[in-house]
């Protein structure tokens, strides 16, 4: 029997596709999802979404040598190690430490994912590796968009749309998800230049303005990652 796709657009929809068996990909392309598979790229042993700053603080008073990592509406928070640029976890030495990271949509979406599901990390970077993570597992499927605020964006959008073309093309998956069905067409027409597609997205001007155009480029790039962040104990982490 073939394996159920869904996609969920938002964080508000979330609650009508949860169903305590499929497995969840969050992602959230600009930038939460991208950002974690590059740091997990460059050393990072795990990491610790949590939705709250406040949350996030608590960790530097544990005593333990966290990275805290936190961004809010785009910008850094002031006092944390890292906003939540990926390019800022790059040629870093980050062997084996523990990032604490919170942001304004992807850190919520896995935090409300993982109450009754398996979670995985999704992004372009590791785009390949995660349909053929999910197609050697015998489970259905939801991708989980993180969305703005619980608004929907075209960026998530076109993830789910490009890992639905591969899972459907293993011959494991069905839909009768139109949201699904969407994505997939929005992915279609956008795959051959997607900084010019997502040109008057709502995130591409957010980050414009605070001239991080670099990162948009960065987190659009295929296939930069084999790896496959799970969570396991309330911390994503990779295993083999
Ligand atoms: O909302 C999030 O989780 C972030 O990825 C948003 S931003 O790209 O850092 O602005």
């Amino acid at each position: 029997m073939k394996r159920n796709l869904q996609v969920c657009l938002t964080p508000k929809l979330f609650n009508l596709y949860a169903d305590k068996k499929s497995i969840v990909v969050v992602v959230d392309v600009l930038r939460a999802t991208s950002t974690m598979c590059i740091a997990f790229e460059n050393g990072v042993d795990r990491i610790i979404p949590v939705s709250k700053v406040e949350e996030a603080l608590e960790y530097r008073s544990s005593g333990e040598n966290f990275i805290l990592a936190a961004e809010r509406n785009g910008k850094p928070v002031k006092s944390f190690n890292f906003g939540n640029s990926p390019q800022s976890y790059v040629n870093m030495d980050l062997e084996g430490r523990t990032v604490v990271m919170t942001t304004t949509n992807g850190t919520k979406s896995i935090n409300m994912a993982k109450k009754d599901h398996k979670v995985v990390i999704g992004s372009f970077l590791n785009l390949q590796a995660i349909a053929e993570w999910l197609i050697s597992r015998d489970e259905d499927v939801i991708i989980f968009c993180a969305g703005w605020k619980d608004k929907f964006n075209l960026e998530d959008t076109l993830f789910a749309g490009a890992l639905s073309e591969l899972l459907f093309q293993s011959n494991s998956y069905d839909t009768s998800c139109d949201a699904a069905q969407a994505a997939k067409i929005l992915w279609d027409s956008a795959q051959d230049d997607l900084f010019a597609f997502l040109k008057n997205s709502s995130h591409r001007k957010r980050l414009s303005n605070l001239n991080i155009d670099s990162d948009i480029h960065f987190c659009l790039q295929m296939n930069q990652s084999k790896k496959v962040p799970i969570l396991i104990d309330n911390a994503l982490v990779i295993k083999s």
